[in-house]
């Protein structure tokens, strides 16, 4: 079965993450019939088949349609010329069907995480052995998450100490009221603040923890041992302080969470910050950054984007593979800085509104390790944190095309971390 995207790109708008979401109705209204995936993927949710990063049989493939860069100037400086003469004489120049330029690109078998094995084993398992899987939270540190999602309801950290909606910060720790998390952009305990910056938060969490067989999609994440606690510290335009962002991580880790994503970075460079992570108990999983203002990623071996290029060996630094196994145009790299890439490339997940959409970057490979790190940290409760690190970086998938690339030349295969150093029978 051949499972096909269609969408349109702009090459103005190529790098820009937020740009790729306005232009899929199809996916609109919540649960839907929609395309049905493998069976074998995750019974019951129907969009699973779009998910290729958790298993990829080279079926799903996407037809994109775009103009090229000089029609687009031809066709604005058409327009600009049109406006200046008040709008009236010679028309702009109009799209044409000649304009549209179509590529269609073809996944390629085997270039997934291996998921489906690791779910089944951790499931048998789950079976014998519950009471000893570890509970494990994940802090999202990014913009609002929209914590109403019918995907997202049984995924969330909840702070069972916390008493909702009474004004009173009943577990003393400094911040009332809150029960998934805690709003540090606004100070506030409102974390489902705005439906266009939240998809940025709300794409992240539904990758670590989307529920399974519920319909739509599927989490790489068990909800009964692994939730996530939802950290706003960016605001609209997606930017945030460095002291926002450190309030997030001390509450995190004062608050129970192992694991952190950070999908976000800048190019300055912050001490303080460095600091703080360096000095935290927490593993920290962060994005690379989605190139330069052209959209081509770079070298950051060379020309440093933080937190990604920080040195702490609690950090994993994630760049974006597409689902031919090549590192995307626009994701960043460093063969010492970079320590594994993960797909990042049409990664279908949760938006506001109980939708889904397509995204691509960077912050969408981020939260596909800080998922498999939280499945081997469960799942091994023989390994610490820098153990899941190790098992995560030493048990990876190795692609050719990411030789030189990234440290450790591969992208993620959750069933051979979890399995890490182990003697498996049968
Ligand atoms: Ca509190
Ligand atoms: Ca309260
Ligand atoms: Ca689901």
């Amino acid at each position: 079965m051949s499972n096909r995207i269609r969408r349109r790109i702009l090459p103005i708008l190529l790098s820009a993450v937020f740009s790729l979401t306005a232009n899929f109705p199809a996916f609109a209204e919540g649960y839907g019939p929609g395309v049905t995936g493998p069976e074998i993927l995750s019974p019951g949710d129907n969009y699973a088949g779009y998910q290729w990063g958790l298993y990829n049989d080279g079926s799903l493939s996407v037809d994109e349609a775009s103009i090229s860069t000089e029609t687009y100037i031809a066709m604005y400086e058409s327009f600009k010329d049109w406006v200046d003469g008040g709008g009236i004489g010679i028309p702009p120049r109009r799209l044409e069907p000649g304009d549209i330029i179509h590529t269609t690109l073809q996944s390629v078998s085997g270039v997934d995480m291996n998921v489906i094995k690791a779910w089944e084993l951790y499931t048998a398992e789950k079976a014998v052995k519950n009471a000893s899987f570890r509970n494990v939270t994940v802090a999202l540190i990014d913009t609002g998450v929209d914590t109403s999602h019918l995907e997202l309801r049984s995924a969330l950290w909840v702070n069972t100490d916390e008493i909702p909606c009474d004004g009173i910060d009943n577990d003393g720790n400094g911040y009332i009221d809150d029960i998934n998390g805690y709003n540090f952009f606004d100070h506030n305990n409102i974390l489902r603040t705005n439906m266009i910056s939240d998809i940025h938060g709300t794409h992240g969490a539904g990758t670590i923890g989307a529920a399974r067989g519920n319909g739509g999609m599927a989490g790489l994440t068990d909800n009964a041992h692994v939730r996530v606690m939802v950290l706003k510290a960016l605001g609209s335009n997606g930017g945030g302080t460095e002291e926002s962002i450190i309030e997030a991580i001390r509450y995190a880790e004062a608050n129970g969470a192992s694991i952190c994503n950070l999908s976000l970075g800048g190019t300055e460079h912050f001490p303080e910050l460095e600091n703080v992570m360096a000095s935290s108990n927490m593993l920290f999983v962060v994005s690379s950054g989605n190139g330069d203002e052209s959209g081509k990623g770079y070298d950051i071996d060379a020309s440093p984007v933080y937190p990604a290029s920080f040195t702490a060996s609690n950090i994993i630094s994630v760049a974006n593979v597409t689902f031919t196994g090549e590192l995307d145009q626009s994701s960043n790299y460093g063969a010492a800085s970079v320590d594994i890439a993960a797909p990042g490339t049409y990664i279908f997940s949760t938006i506001p509104g109980n939708r889904f959409d397509f995204l691509t970057g960077t912050s969408m490979a981020a939260p596909m390790v800080s998922g498999v790190c939280a499945m081997v940290y469960s799942y091994r409760t023989d390994l610490d944190l820098m153990g899941v690190r190790d098992a995560v970086l030493g048990s990876a998938k190795k692609l050719e095309s990411l030789s030189g690339l990234v440290a450790c030349g591969g992208i993620p295969d959750m069933y051979a971390a979890m399995t890490y150093g182990l003697q498996i029978s049968g």
